[in-house]
């Protein structure tokens, strides 16, 4: 075994840290130490939330880990950046909200960004899961900043998808073309103290209609003030429910299955391009931009390609 795989069973919080650290920057020796993480997983519950800038994710992740902590549950949480390393701001007021969480050994925050790592940041994403499984939380919860095309990536990986959407904002046109409606499993309705709630159930069941699966997990819609600690019960009973639902039924086995084989292509893919992007590198040296300029594109992209397959029949 993998010696940092070994040391994350082992419940070693820096082996985890250089894990996640080992996949962002696709580390030589990722995907041998993923194979042993995945060899001592434990099924974590992994969920997501995803919504808007504003719309509450974080002071709602940061209740939730106090509630999950008083049922005796430990639980990682990753902040997804995909914009940079350097966006600051919001990630830094998150840390300062979930400050209190910081000296719980049954805590861990990590905020995650893509430093040129070949998957992206919902591969990489992943993988970090996994390693936070391996080392034993029983909650890993994901939080993204926005609700574009890496947040709908990033929500394929996890097993259940919470949606934050808030009264007035006309977030919900903007979730609908993202296409996160559909792969909500929980709609959450925060800032409830504000006025037009009504309003927005009636809106997301109209939407709802429209997304509509033929059979399955109906997804709920619960009402949260995340700033007066309403609805976080509720919140976590429909997260638990869905994850029991993904167990215990046939729908959910398909969807587990549908993942899988996502998974493995992806892998698949990211393996490939490995090569070609080695291939590439080696290939620009003899075609100079300027050569490049006025050629057809499409013969070009046929030009190498054939190159690409020459060099690897031999
Ligand atoms: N009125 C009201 N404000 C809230 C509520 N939840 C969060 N906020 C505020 O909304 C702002 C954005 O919250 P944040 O959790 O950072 O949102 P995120 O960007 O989705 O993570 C903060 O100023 C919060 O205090 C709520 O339930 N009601
Ligand atoms: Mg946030």
């Amino acid at each position: 075994m993998h010696p940092l795989a070994e040391r994350i069973q082992n419940k070693d919080i820096r082996a985890l840290a250089k894990a996640i650290t080992m996949v962002e920057n696709d580390h030589p020796e990722k995907l041998e130490l993923l194979s042993d993480v995945f060899s001592i997983k434990n099924n974590a519950h992994y969920i997501g939330i995803t919504g808007s800038p504003g719309a509450g994710k974080s002071s709602l992740v940061n209740r939730l880990i106090t509630h999950v902590r008083n049922k005796g549950l430990t639980i990682a949480v990753i902040a997804v950046d995909p914009t940079s390393p350097f966006s600051g701001g919001a990630l830094l007021g998150d840390r300062v909200r979930m400050n209190q969480h910081f000296t719980d050994p049954g805590v861990y925050i990590r905020s995650m960004a893509t430093r040129g790592s070949l998957g992206g940041l919902a591969r990489a994403t992943k993988d970090a899961i996994r390693i936070c499984d391996a080392y034993g939380f029983d909650v890993v919860l994901v939080e993204t900043v926005g609700v574009g095309q890496s947040e709908l990536d990033i929500m394929k990986v996890v097993d259940t998808t919470a949606l934050v959407l808030t009264p007035n904002s006309g977030d919900v046109l903007q979730v609908f073309k993202a296409g996160i409606m559909e792969i909500a499993d929980i709609f959450i309705i925060n800032k409830a103290d504000l006025p037009g709630v009504e309003k927005l159930k009636i809106l997301l069941k109209d939407f709802m209609m429209i997304t509509k699966k033929e059979e399955g997990h109906i997804p709920p819609i619960v009402t949260t003030i995340s700033t007066d600690n309403v609805g976080v019960e509720e919140m976590w009973d429909h997260l638990k429910e869905h994850h029991t639902y993904l167990y215990n039924t046939d729908q959910g086995d398909q969807k587990r299955q549908e993942q899988f084989k996502l998974e493995v292509q992806e892998l698949i893919r990211e393996e490939m391009w490995r090569d070609v992007a080695r291939f590439l590198d080696g290939f620009e040296k003899e075609y100079t931009i300027d050569q490049v300029k006025y050629k057809d594109p499409y013969l070009l992209a046929a030009n190498w390609y054939e190159k690409w397959k020459q060099e690897g029949d031999k």
